[in-house]
């Protein structure tokens, strides 16, 4: 049966069909943007997996190679699992990766390798080898044969190479770290270089340099560790399925990473995303003096679908990382060169919506919209009750929570207003991204963002959560922003210039293609006022 393709993407990473899940080895070399992924080149189902490999001159138009790593090796056997580039001196890209050598104990039995360029001169490296000599680099412990993996971007100081690799000991969540002269001969180092109970395995770390806060320009990796005073650690539980991070300190001495306490550890800590992104990587584009940050955004869908519509996975477009002029937090932001894609466009000013209104921006293609739009308001007097018995609960559960319970409909005072992504023609599906304020017993106030799927789509069979995210924001000119990259299954949000992110996967069944439809809506009693926006249609983007 030929499935009609409704909810491919015209602009996020995906290949012509099969399986994708981790981005891999993110880099730039030789005039080109190297992309490798976990790809399984047999089917829309984690498996076989292998590393996908694409260059673009942009990060937006795609060109497909061969892969990269596929298991042709004892030491890689069942699997190419995730890794990570790095760039040795003399332009030198190395990939280390997991590899995994027996299928048992599940989920297999890991081991780290490396992989350099057969041909230098080539700026696509389009081959790779893995020496038989010194792979692999690295053997896990007896406890950890099966929870041992991803290696991180190398970095060099006081003579050493060091980098992380992902584990766990029983519930305990590990990154080691390893050092070598070499690259070649490595020791794990004493102590683990951050753990924390409670939180299981930690996969795919990552560690970088900070710039100072608000500066947008990025650091080299391999710089870590000299002069900087901020640092991002993440990692991805792979018992939430969500990507963490802490701002930090690194101390080199004694070779550990310390958190700051305005920062939290694992569950309760800062998120990317409060919706849908996994296995993050970040890398410094060397170009434009940036950290841009890759995240693979899976199927809410079932495999039933995702097999019968031939691929799974796409990758979220590639943001720009930077430290928050408050030290607290990151800021992420879609690469401009994504702007390269906006055709058509609808501006609108200063239009008033009173509790209850819902307003149709007409003339854009809804279904695949780039909409960057700011809400002001006259006051904040009518914003609803913050619960303090809510703080009794983790963060990141409070936020989900109350947009599933109050969802976008709920009356509200100051909100929830918003946009109306991939509404149906009468609003019979819709996927709303919003904001609700609210006001503590000490008169502070917190403002919350939603992108909520419970009303989706008609499809019963669909994964509709409704996510949330606080937006740590000083309220002073009544005025909250909001960009959604709107892309027929996707909808990926930036709540005030990139304080809190929200990805969605939704697949409407009526709200598709040119039946799609975009709105703004106010739900509180207090009036909205849509001060500025912009949509944009986006063209397609060339994909592999
Ligand atoms: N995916 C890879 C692993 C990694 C996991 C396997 C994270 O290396 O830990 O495809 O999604």
């Amino acid at each position: 049966v030929k499935v009609k393709q409704v909810y491919r993407t015209s602009y996020h990473f995906q290949p012509k069909k099969h399986w994708i899940n981790d981005p891999n080895a993110p880099m730039y070399y030789k005039g080109y943007y190297h992309f490798f992924c976990q790809y399984n080149p047999k089917g829309a189902v984690w498996g076989n997996i292998v590393w996908a490999h694409s260059v673009s001159t942009d990060m937006i138009n795609w060109k497909w190679l061969k892969p990269a790593l596929t298991p042709s090796k004892w030491f890689d056997k069942y699997g190419c699992w995730s890794g990570s580039a790095t760039i040795l001196p003399g332009d030198k890209p190395v990939i280390l990766y997991t590899g995994v050598i027996k299928e048992n104990p599940e989920p297999g039995y890991q081991v780290q390798n490396y992989a350099i360029p057969t041909n230098y001169s080539d700026p696509y490296l389009q081959n790779w080898v893995k020496p038989n000599i010194n792979n692999p680099i690295l053997n896990p412990t007896q406890e950890n044969v099966s929870s041992f993996r991803d290696p991180s971007t190398a970095w060099f100081i006081n003579g050493y190479w060091k980098m992380l690799v992902g584990s766990r000991h029983n519930d305990r969540g590990i990154a080691y770290m390893y050092k070598s002269k070499d690259f070649v001969k490595w020791t794990r180092a004493k102590h683990p270089f951050h753990d924390k109970p409670g939180t299981g395995m930690w996969e795919c770390p990552d560690f970088y340099p900070l710039s100072s806060p608000g500066v947008r320009n990025g650091l080299e990796t391999y710089t870590l560790g000299k002069d900087h005073t901020k640092y991002v650690f993440k990692v991805s539980l792979d018992e939430t399925r969500y990507d963490y991070y802490t701002i930090g300190e690194y101390d080199v001495v004694n070779e550990r990473y310390h958190p700051d306490n305005i920062t939290v550890d694992g569950w309760a800590g800062l998120r990317y995303d409060y919706g849908n992104l996994y296995a993050s990587k970040t890398f410094f584009d060397p170009v434009k003096k940036r950290r841009i940050l890759w995240g693979w955004c899976n199927e809410s869908s079932t495999t039933e679908e995702d097999i019968a519509k031939g691929w799974a996975g796409i990758e979220l477009i590639p943001r720009m990382v930077w430290l928050d002029p408050s030290g607290k937090q990151l800021l992420q932001w879609p690469i401009h060169e994504l702007e390269t894609l906006r055709g058509q466009k609808k501006n609108i000013r200063n239009m008033k919506l009173n509790k209850g209104d819902s307003m149709e921006i007409k003339g854009i293609t809804a279904a695949q919209v780039d909409v960057d739009v700011s809400f002001t308001f006259s006051s904040l007097s009518k914003a609803e009750a913050y619960d303090r018995n809510w703080d009794k609960f983790p963060r990141e559960d409070v936020a989900k929570d109350i947009c599933g319970i109050k969802g976008a409909t709920a009356q509200g005072g100051v909100g929830p207003f918003g946009i109306l992504a991939l509404a149906s023609k009468n609003l019979e599906e819709y996927t709303p991204v919003f904001f609700r304020v609210f006001k503590t017993h000490v008169k502070t106030y917190k403002v919350l963002m939603c992108s909520d799927a419970t009303l989706s789509s008609k499809n019963m069979n669909e994964y509709k959560p409704s996510f949330g995210g606080f937006v740590d924001v000083d309220l002073a000119d009544k005025r909250l922003s909001l960009r959604s990259l709107i892309d027929h299954s996707v909808v990926e949000s930036f709540g005030e210039g990139g304080k809190t992110v929200i990805t969605s996967r939704v697949y409407p069944k009526l709200a598709v293609a040119g039946d799609a439809h975009l709105h703004v809506f106010n739900n509180g009693t207090e009036t909205i006022v849509v001060e500025k926006l912009h949509a944009w249609s986006m063209k397609r983007a060339l994909m592999n």
